[in-house]
C-alpha cells in the first residue's frame, strides 16, 4: 500500500514539474489513403495536388558532404562560441521517389536537418524557431544540463528557444525532435547528425555523412522505403566517386523508425569502426554493422582495387526497398600516402 501511495505521489508531482510532457499527446484522426488503407495519424495529411507550396528540393550528394560549423566568435576567456539557427516546419512536401510525394517535417527545410559540427569544448548556442503547426523541440544527445535536453520544454507554434551547451563528449551523436508522439515526429524527418571533433584532429580523410532512415508513405506504421540520406536508391543511381588508397571516413547515424534494427554492409573492403565515435582507437575491423535506433558509428576504410562496389543494408528487405548505395572507386592517379595507422589493430 505504501508503494502504491508513493507511485501516486511521485506521478502527481511529475505533473507539476513537466506539465507539457503530460498534455502533449494529441488525438489521432482517421484518414483514407490513396491505396485504400484506413489510417490514424496526429499529423496533417497533405494532398500534393492541393498543395500550394514549392516541393522541397533535396540533394543527397550535397547533404553528405555539408557540415554546419555555425557562426564563430571567440569569447574573452578564449572559448569558441558557435551559434546555429534552426527552424522547424511541418507543412512541406518532398518528392521522395518519382511520383511519390510525402509530407516531410523539416529542420532548416531539410530531411535530415543540417549536420551540426563543433570541436570538443566549444560552446554551442542554437537559436531554435518553430514555424510548424505543432509543438517541436531539439533534443541533442551528449552531455548537457537537464533544461537543455529539449524534452520537457516543448516549443509551440511561433515559439523560440535557445539551447546552450558545451560540445561534449568527442564523437558522432545526433539530435531530433522529442515532442510526443516522438515516433511520428521522427518518422516525418525531424532529426540530424551532430559531430564533436577532438581537439587533436582526426587523420585527414574524405568525409561523408550517412543518416539511415525510412519513409512510411502510407501511414500504416511500417516503412515503404528505406534509404541512406532519405532518397531511396539515390547513391545506386549516383555512385559516390572515390579513389583507390584514399582514406574515407563515414559518419553513419541510424534514426530508422518502426524497425528495431538497421545495418550497414560494405563490399570489397573492410572498415575500422568507432561506436559513437567516442574513442580514438577502433573497436573492430569488419564489413558489417548492426545498429538500433539512435546508434551511430564512425567508419574508416580505403579501397585496394578500383571498380563499382555496393554498400547497403544486409537486411535484404531494406536494401530492396531503397537502402542500397554504391562507391565508384577509380584508380588513384595521385600518390596518396596517408594511410591511417592503428595501434595494435589490423
Ligand atoms: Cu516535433
Amino acid at each position: 500500500m505504501f508503494y502504491i501511495l508513493l507511485v501516486i505521489a511521485a506521478s502527481s508531482s511529475l505533473y507539476f514539474i513537466v506539465p507539457n510532457a503530460i498534455i502533449a499527446e494529441e488525438t489521432p484522426r482517421t484518414f483514407l489513403t490513396h491505396t485504400g488503407l484506413v489510417i490514424q495519424t496526429t499529423g496533417d495529411v497533405i494532398d500534393p495536388i492541393g498543395y500550394d507550396g514549392d516541393a522541397l528540393d533535396f540533394n543527397p550528394d550535397k547533404f553528405m558532404k555539408e557540415f554546419d560549423y555555425g557562426e564563430v566568435t571567440v569569447l574573452d576567456d578564449g572559448t569558441v562560441l558557435r551559434e546555429f539557427y534552426i527552424t522547424s516546419r511541418d507543412d512541406q512536401i518532398m518528392e521522395v521517389s518519382p511520383g511519390v510525394f510525402y509530407n516531410v517535417w523539416t529542420f532548416n527545410d531539410s530531411v535530415p536537418g543540417p549536420t551540426i559540427r563543433a570541436t570538443e569544448g566549444d560552446l554551442i548556442r542554437i537559436h531554435f524557431t518553430n514555424e510548424g503547426s505543432k509543438a517541436h523541440s531539439l533534443h541533442f544527445h551528449g552531455i548537457h544540463k537537464a533544461e537543455m535536453d529539449g524534452v520537457f520544454e516543448n516549443v509551440g507554434t511561433g515559439g523560440t528557444f535557445t539551447y546552450e551547451f558545451y560540445a561534449d563528449p568527442v564523437g558522432l551523436h545526433l539530435y531530433h525532435c522529442h515532442v510526443h508522439p516522438v515516433e511520428e515526429h521522427i518518422a516525418h524527418g525531424l532529426y540530424g547528425a551532430y559531430i564533436v571533433d577532438p581537439k587533436e584532429p582526426r587523420e585527414p580523410a574524405e568525409e561523408f555523412v550517412f543518416v539511415l532512415n525510412g519513409l512510411d508513405t502510407d501511414f500504416d506504421g511500417e516503412n515503404n522505403f528505406y534509404a541512406a540520406n532519405t532518397i531511396p536508391f539515390y547513391y545506386q543511381h549516383h555512385p559516390i566517386e572515390i579513389n583507390t588508397n584514399q582514406n574515407i571516413r563515414a559518419y553513419v547515424v541510424n534514426i530508422l523508425e518502426f524497425d528495431a534494427v538497421n545495418n550497414f554492409h560494405l563490399h570489397g573492403t573492410l572498415f575500422h569502426h568507432y561506436p559513437a565515435g567516442t574513442d580514438t582507437v577502433p573497436s573492430g575491423y569488419n564489413d558489417m554493422l548492426t545498429m538500433s535506433q539512435g546508434d551511430r558509428q564512425i567508419l574508416e576504410f580505403n579501397y585496394k582495387y578500383p571498380g563499382l562496389y555496393m554498400f547497403h543494408a544486409h537486411n535484404t528487405e531494406f536494401s530492396e526497398k531503397g537502402w542500397v548505395s554504391t562507391f565508384l572507386v577509380k584508380e588513384n592517379a595521385n600518390d596518396f600516402d596517408t594511410e591511417i595507422e592503428y595501434d595494435g589493430i589490423i
